[in-house]
């Protein structure tokens, strides 16, 4: 079985993107899964343009790709992914596009296929705060996770988004969160995705 996990480069202000620094942390394999991990662009288009180039050469049974929420205390993942784009502020090339479809014809929401309930219940067992969240905004993280569920619609491959808070040092008085907690964290919706994929087969 093989997992793929992204995280993605720094934008807006920031030295480092939390999100990435832990997936690059993670180790290869999760509970008999191997991991491939990458980092994407925060560039409308571009990121999801790689997200799929991917999935199309590692054919992965499980795609998560993870993001920063700064300003949130837990390890949250996304339930719905919306049509739109409007960025509040320019990607890493320049572009903001406001109140736009991701996709003309596309649907207004899409749902993550990833096991949301069992991910939270293994994370809150480890003593690790997790919440889901309904809203994945309206930036790069949230057109993404649109694209990615399209692509994987109708498919066997599991798939959704995870946000992480700010780890240690960056919060500014927003809520932090340890990037051991975080690579903790997202070892175990890993290790949740890959036992729910197990006792499907
Ligand atoms: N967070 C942004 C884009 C990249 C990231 O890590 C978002 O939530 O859209």
């Amino acid at each position: 079985m093989t997992v793929l996990i992204t995280g993605f480069e720094p934008f807006a202000d920031y030295s480092i993107n939390p999100s990435y620094e832990a997936v690059r942390r993670l180790p290869d394999q999760i509970c008999g899964a191997t991991v491939v991990k990458r980092c994407l662009p925060v560039v409308f288009g571009k990121a999801a343009d790689s997200l799929e180039r991917e999935i199309e050469k590692i054919c992965p049974d499980i795609v998560i790709c993870t993001g920063l929420a700064g300003g949130r205390s837990a390890i949250t993942p996304e339930s719905v992914a919306v049509n739109l784009m409007d960025a509040r502020i320019p990607d890493n090339e320049g572009q903001q596009p406001r109140k736009q479809k991701i996709l003309e014809d596309g649907e207004k929401e899409l749902y993550a296929s990833l096991p949301i309930s069992l991910m939270l219940d293994c994370l809150r067992e480890a003593g690790i705060p997790a919440q889901q969240s309904d809203s994945a905004g309206t930036f790069v993280c949230n057109e993404v996770f649109y694209r990615l569920m399209k692509m994987t619609e109708g498919s066997r491959i599991l798939a959704g988004f995870v946000h992480i808070p700010y780890i240690t040092g960056m919060g500014k008085g927003k809520p932090e969160m340890k990037l051991e907690d975080v690579i903790r964290g997202l070892e175990i919706c890993v290790g949740a995705a890959v036992r729910s994929l197990i006792l499907k087969a």
